[in-house]
């Protein structure tokens, strides 16, 4: 194949090719309320709401104190009106607009919320997954969240949303947290004393029943450590890895969060810190019988991990997160793993909160990645091998779906 054979075939092949998008903040409609969708909410999602602060003379606190429609008239006449909604995140809610054939430039959001009022949400999820060339995702579902717990006494059945078992509250804030889990008939100690270790098992076994998740889940800070002289230490070590092995199911480490430097601006007041990638390599060599999903936040931290990746195959790496998912980082990131890792990661995650931005954040990555793809197989063209579409798409759907079924047991090996 040319060179421009080669390009067009593989964003044929990418476009063509659904994927599993394996992790999301969305919900399945039977979680109701919880679930975000529709222009005010994408509107005032917590990307835009920093950048907001930086465009317009706002407090945070006089912003908080608005309700919801006013926010994202804010957002919008701010962003998008007074300024070109050039950034990736506003970017992303013109693609929006537009794939539902609404205005991107109007001065106002009636046509759009009088549009998305109209939609029933069920027919609305499939259209936004096919949109989006998604046909499942990976949810982030939070036991001790008050909020969600109730949902799960009537589960629904949703197979377009699988489940994925999030552990922030115990791993890193136990001490905030323990006493809900006492008030769910665990006998937790503060401080994890007593049979905290072995009470945390039962809750992680009773959940992953309830929930049949894909993984278990924790975001860390860009000072974990492990092993460390710490309960999270311990409760990885003794309750959570040997969870997830007794149910099949990966570990997924996010490492590299810098919580809340800015309180004042809520969701938005995160950051980013590099982190010692040398928990990754005593967790992936002391638990040779668990498989870790990593991803980091800095982008100091994303050349080690791959490096790691290629140390130890119980490791894989996934996605571009948060801060990383700008088309340039993107792209940087994507090659130098194709580059060591040939077709044996998983590329992207949207990290959608809000429905529809699965229709963006998809659309930006498969641009992006087919850029890289198509290279590398330029590059093997010219040195000896001649590249078909078979191949292309053997490779694309390893990426974009099997290689995360193969991690989590949902398929075939
Ligand atoms: O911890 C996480 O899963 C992060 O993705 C946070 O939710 C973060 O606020 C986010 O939405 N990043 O895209
Ligand atoms: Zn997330």
């Amino acid at each position: 194949m040319t060179p421009a054979e080669i390009r067009s075939t593989v964003s044929s092949v990418l476009d063509s090719t659904p994927v599993l998008d394996i992790h999301t903040h969305t919900f399945a409609p039977w979680f109701g309320a919880l679930g975000l969708w529709g222009i005010d909410e994408l509107l005032t999602y917590h990307y835009l709401e920093a950048e907001l602060f930086r465009s317009r003379d706002v407090t945070p606190e006089a912003y908080w104190s608005l309700g919801k429609r006013e926010q994202a008239d804010l957002i919008w006449e701010t962003l998008f009106v007074r300024n070109a909604p050039i950034s990736e995140a506003t970017r992303g809610v013109v693609a929006v607009l537009k794939a539902f054939n609404l205005p991107a430039d109007a001065e106002n959001l009636n046509e759009a919320r009088a549009f998305f009022s109209a939609r029933r949400i069920d027919e609305h999820v499939d259209a936004v997954f096919a949109l989006a060339g998604v046909s499942q995702v990976v949810m982030t579902n939070d036991p001790l969240d008050p909020a969600e717990a109730p949902c799960w006494q009537q589960p629904g059945n949703d197979p377009r949303f699988l489940a994925a078992l999030r552990l922030d509250r115990i791993l890193n804030r136990f001490d905030a947290h323990w006493e809900v889990l006492q008030a769910q008939g665990y006998a937790v100690e503060r401080g994890g004393g007593g049979r905290t270790v072995s009470e945390i098992r039962r809750f992680l076994s009773d959940w992953v029943g309830r929930m049949r998740p894909r993984y278990m889940a924790v975001s860390l800070p860009d000072t974990f450590l492990f092993p460390e002289d710490s309960l999270r230490s311990r409760l990885l070590a003794e309750a959570v890895l040997p969870s997830c092995r007794e149910n099949g199911i990966p570990m997924a480490l996010m490492i590299g969060v810098r919580y809340q430097v800015n309180p004042r601006v809520r969701l938005a007041g995160d950051a980013v810190g590099r982190a010692d990638l040398r928990s990754v390599e005593n967790l992936c060599r002391d638990f040779p019988d668990n498989r870790f999903l990593v991803t980091v936040l800095s982008r100091e931290n994303q050349h080690e991990l791959c490096v790691y990746a290629r140390k130890f195959a119980n490791l894989m790496p996934f996605g571009c997160w948060w801060f990383l998912n700008n088309p340039s980082i993107v792209s940087e990131i994507t090659r130098e793993r194709i580059e060591m890792l040939g077709a044996s990661f998983i590329p992207q995650h949207s990290d959608a909160r809000i429905l529809e931005q699965v229709i963006y954040k998809w659309r930006f990555s498969r641009r992006v990645i087919a850029a890289a793809l198509s290279d590398a197989y330029v590059l093997l063209e010219s040195d000896g091998r001649t590249v078909t579409r078979e191949a292309i798409r053997r490779d694309v759907e390893r990426m974009m779906r099997a290689n995360f079924e193969k991690w989590t047991g949902c398929a075939a090996s």
